[in-house]
């Protein structure tokens, strides 16, 4: 028995036609859990794995009993013309993915089977069924999943294909994230909020071989006594580590201390706006935008790193917005600065909302990358947006805005050598990014 799982790209954000190295460079740990959680249920399944995100994968090569796609919104049309060539082959064909968990109707209507949400469990049981000649349409993630003893990805997938990928640094310790902030699928992918037990996250990175660990969690913060928990837990093993958070671990002044003594280096945080009246609109009541400049100060002032991301175009921008977020990363001293265009995910309330209000004005997924306007915008013209944007992304990692933004550094060491590194990841980004796919 062999089982064929597929790693779509998009069409308009195509990894291989990324700049120098990124195009070797995986960023995925899906493969690598799906494999582990098939291996763990069983032994003797062969399993390929093929990822379009590093490798051009032919499709004619490929022959296995099963494929399974996984795809996100932008990429699932690919999904589905993979699903269309590999139905017409009569082999049995399943889709599963953050798309899929939020439209199974609409996927359903391209493959054998659907799985919704996280595959821990359903993956073996839709294999066995196969096996067993009883497949169902959809299998979806039980509201009693286990979070314990979950099985660790198997971290070598990528040893052939990737060019600095020869070990899968990234662990996830939490799942979901209930804040409900308007324009995030987190609310809606895996049934809630879930935390793995610290000693299994421990376990599990005393097993990464490289110092330096991702956190893929969508927000590690949610609960604050758990990450307190989980930087007490870390603290031996000496590992610097990266993770998403929300600008809430700034109102703690021991829970900073602890993420600096257990090696964080560098968060993500999800400013989204400089204007007050935009984060109302999104439903992120936590972040206040008066007290950004002192959050960033204080997690610099811990020797953590951030790397800001915004939103643009939610429903108090206008086009004097561009500037004055410019304006605000340089002062504010960001280190590493995201823009993504506001982009309803379908299959959230968000994207049910904008339709009522007849404000979606792109239904082809391709599009919803978070680099194309797909919505009406409430205060400026598709257009606009679309140029705020490309502006954001090129003034903010010109060589003047560089600078300006990392002249806090003390050290001048210090100061040139993060210079150097942020205005070389700008125009690698800055080319892979505008690249025009279509
Ligand atoms: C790594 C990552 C990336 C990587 C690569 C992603 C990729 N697949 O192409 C990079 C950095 C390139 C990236 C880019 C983008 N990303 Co991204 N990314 C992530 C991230 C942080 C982790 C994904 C991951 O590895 N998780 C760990 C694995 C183990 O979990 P998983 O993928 O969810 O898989 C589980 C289940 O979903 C399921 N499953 C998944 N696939 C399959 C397939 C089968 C057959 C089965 C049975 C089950 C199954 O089983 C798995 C195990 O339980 C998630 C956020 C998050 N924390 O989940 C966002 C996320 C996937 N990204 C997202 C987005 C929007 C983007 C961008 C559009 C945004 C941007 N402008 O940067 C781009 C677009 C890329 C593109 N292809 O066009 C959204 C997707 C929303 C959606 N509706 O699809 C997410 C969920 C973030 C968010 N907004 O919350 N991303
Ligand atoms: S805090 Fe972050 S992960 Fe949680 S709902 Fe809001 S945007 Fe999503």
């Amino acid at each position: 028995m062999k089982i064929a799982l597929i790693m779509v790209k998009s069409k308009v954000y195509a990894f291989k036609n990324r700049s120098m190295f990124f195009n070797k460079m995986s960023d995925s740990l899906t493969l690598g859990m799906l494999h582990a959680i098939i291996k763990n249920a069983f032994e003797d399944i062969e399993i390929e794995l093929y990822d379009e995100t590093v490798e051009i994968v032919k499709k004619e090569d490929i022959d296995a009993d099963l494929i399974g796609i996984s795809a996100i919104t932008p990429c699932i049309n690919r999904a589905y013309e993979y699903a269309r060539y590999f139905k017409n082959k009569n082999k049995t064909v399943f889709i599963g993915g953050v798309h899929a968990t939020l439209n199974p109707d609409e996927v359903k209507k391209h493959c054998d089977s659907v799985v919704v949400g996280l595959a821990n469990e359903t993956l073996p049981a839709l294999i066995k069924d196969f096996c067993e000649g009883k497949l169902q349409d959809i299998y979806c993630q039980s509201s009693g999943m286990s979070f314990e003893n979950m099985v660790f990805p198997t971290r070598n997938i990528y040893e052939a294909k990737s060019f600095f990928g020869d070990e899968l640094n990234m662990v996830q310790a939490t799942f979901g994230c209930m804040n409900m902030c308007g324009f995030c699928v987190q609310p809606y992918v895996c049934l809630g909020h879930h935390k793995r037990p610290v000693q299994d996250v421990v376990k599990e990175i005393s097993q990464i071989q490289d110092g330096y660990v991702e956190f893929y969690d969508p927000n590690l913060a949610k609960d604050k006594d758990y990450l307190k928990e989980l930087c007490k837990a870390l603290i031996p093993l000496k590992k610097k580590w990266f993770a998403p958070m929300t600008i809430s671990v700034c109102y703690d002044d021991e829970l900073l201390s602890l993420l600096s003594k257990a090696g964080c280096c560098e968060v993500l945080i999800g400013f989204e706006s400089v204007s007050q009246e935009s984060v109302k609109s999104i439903n992120k009541k936590f972040n206040t935008v008066e007290d950004y400049k002192n959050c960033v100060k204080k997690l610099h002032d811990n020797n953590i790193k951030v790397m800001g991301s915004f939103v643009l175009g939610l429903d108090g921008d206008d086009g004097n917005s561009f500037k004055k977020i410019l304006d605000f990363v340089n002062e504010a001293h960001i280190d590493f600065v995201r823009y993504t265009i506001n982009t309803p995910y379908p299959g959230t309330p968000y994207f049910e909302e904008l339709k009522r209000q007849n404000r979606i004005i792109n239904t082809c997924w391709d599009f919803y990358d978070c680099r194309h306007c797909v919505i009406q915008p409430a205060l400026m013209t598709k257009e606009e947006l679309e140029k705020g944007y490309d502006y954001l992304w090129h003034k903010t990692y010109s060589l003047k805005n560089v600078i300006k933004r990392l002249n806090y550094n003390q050290s001048k060491l210090k100061f040139l050598k993060q210079v150097i590194i942020n205005f070389v990841f700008g125009v690698v980004y800055n080319r892979m990014m505008f690249k025009k796919y279509y």
